[in-house]
């Protein structure tokens, strides 16, 4: 299997992410990418090709103009404010209740985007956990080229093609940057094939979390259905979108499919969880699936509650395998650095109906199954 990869996501080089308040480790780094890239090389079985350039246009079919820009400049802007930061994080939020009671022309006319950096952070940002450096616009152009190339090998005919994303990108809506998340590369990959091919497109998200982002992307469309299994939003990020009574609207009522589970989550009920989301996305008339490929479901996540083991990795990969449809495979979260090329690696050779062959010499060890 071919494996888009660029080296750009390393001048996204954050190191703290603010939770609750207060500067923790950043769990979205750089390694997490070269551990998955170093990994995949040392199957033998994957051949690592860069991106190619895709430009803006791709971007702006799926977000908001003035949010690529906000992205573009924001570094240089916090720079020329002469505000001393590491990273740019955002100070105050439009929360809707700032405007309670005033029309909605009047809430566009007072929530326009501000002059100080960190008010624009915060007019165009989700939460405080997404820090922005020198880099991180080019990073976040670079994982959309990434994501974009491998659409073409599989609009070329690739039965899947893996992007080895960085950063991810479900999180992020039409106007919205957040969770890790700056552009988001499944969206707009969906919507450029949509383009190329007129065809129907399934977004399968096995990411840790709920993308909210890629949901109100697609909410009122009838050519996308957006499938998610994700951590219940009672419980965890982003706590305000994720439920099973999401269901679409408009032309894309019963277009998106929710499935929230609970904290502790084994192996076999996310096994149940993947059939259901299976078949929903067999009901669909497209030939593509786009996933939404995230580890941080595993036992030893640092940030998820759930419990699976690698094994599961390579028969959700089959079993994904299996719907008879061509795969966009893209990378978005999974935080527990040594296991993650391992896991990548399980889950592709699923993909591709090689043997699950772990290597035990990889060093991690698997929380055991969490039980009932
Ligand atoms: C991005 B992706 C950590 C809180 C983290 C943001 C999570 C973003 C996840 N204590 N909050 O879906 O993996
Ligand atoms: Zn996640």
């Amino acid at each position: 299997m071919k494996v888009v990869y660029s080296a750009a996501h390393l001048g996204h080089d954050i190191t703290t992410e603010t939770y609750m308040g207060v500067p923790i480790p950043a769990n979205e780094v750089a390694e997490r990418a070269e551990k998955i890239r170093s990994t995949l090389e040392s199957d033998g079985g994957f051949q690592i090709v860069p991106p190619t350039e895709h430009g803006e246009g791709p971007i702006t079919a799926v977000h908001d103009p003035g949010m690529v820009r906000f992205l573009e400049g924001a570094w240089s802007d916090l720079r020329a404010q002469s505000i001393e930061r590491s990273f740019l994080s955002a100070d105050t939020y439009p929360n809707r209740a700032m405007f309670e009671g005033m029309s909605d022309a009047a809430v566009s006319a007072f929530a326009r985007e501000p002059v100080h950096a960190g008010g624009r952070a915060g007019f165009w940002g989700l939460d405080s956990a997404a820090p922005l450096v020198a880099g991180t616009y080019i990073a976040a152009r670079s994982a959309v080229d990434v994501a974009l190339t491998a659409m073409d090998l599989v609009l070329d005919g690739a039965p899947a093609v893996y992007g080895l994303c960085r950063p991810p990108g479900h999180h992020a809506a039409r106007s919205l940057y957040g969770g890790y998340c700056f552009f988001n590369n499944a969206a707009i990959a969906a919507e450029a094939i949509i383009r190329a091919t007129g065809e129907h497109v399934a977004i399968l998200d096995v990411d840790y979390h709920h993308g909210n982002g890629s949901q109100q992307i697609f909410w009122r469309r009838a050519d996308v259905r957006y499938v998610s299994i994700h951590a219940d939003p009672d419980h965890d990020y982003p706590y305000f979108l994720g439920r099973s009574d999401e269901r679409g609207e408009g032309p894309g009522a019963g277009e998106n499919l929710n499935i929230p589970l609970r904290p502790g989550t084994t192996n076999a009920e996310y096994l149940a969880a993947t059939d259901r989301a299976l078949e929903a996305i067999a009901e669909t008339s497209g030939s593509i699936v786009v996933v939404s490929l995230g580890f941080d479901t595993y036992g030893l996540d640092p940030i998820g509650t759930f419990g699976l083991t690698t094994d599961v990795y390579h028969e959700i990969g089959r079993r994904t395998a299996s719907l008879g449809r061509r795969l966009v495979i893209l990378q978005e979260g999974g935080y527990h650095r040594p296991s993650l090329g391992e896991n990548a690696r399980a889950w592709l050779r699923g993909v591709e109906g090689r043997p699950f062959d772990p290597q035990p010499a990889a060093g991690f060890g698997e929380r055991g199954v969490v039980a009932g």
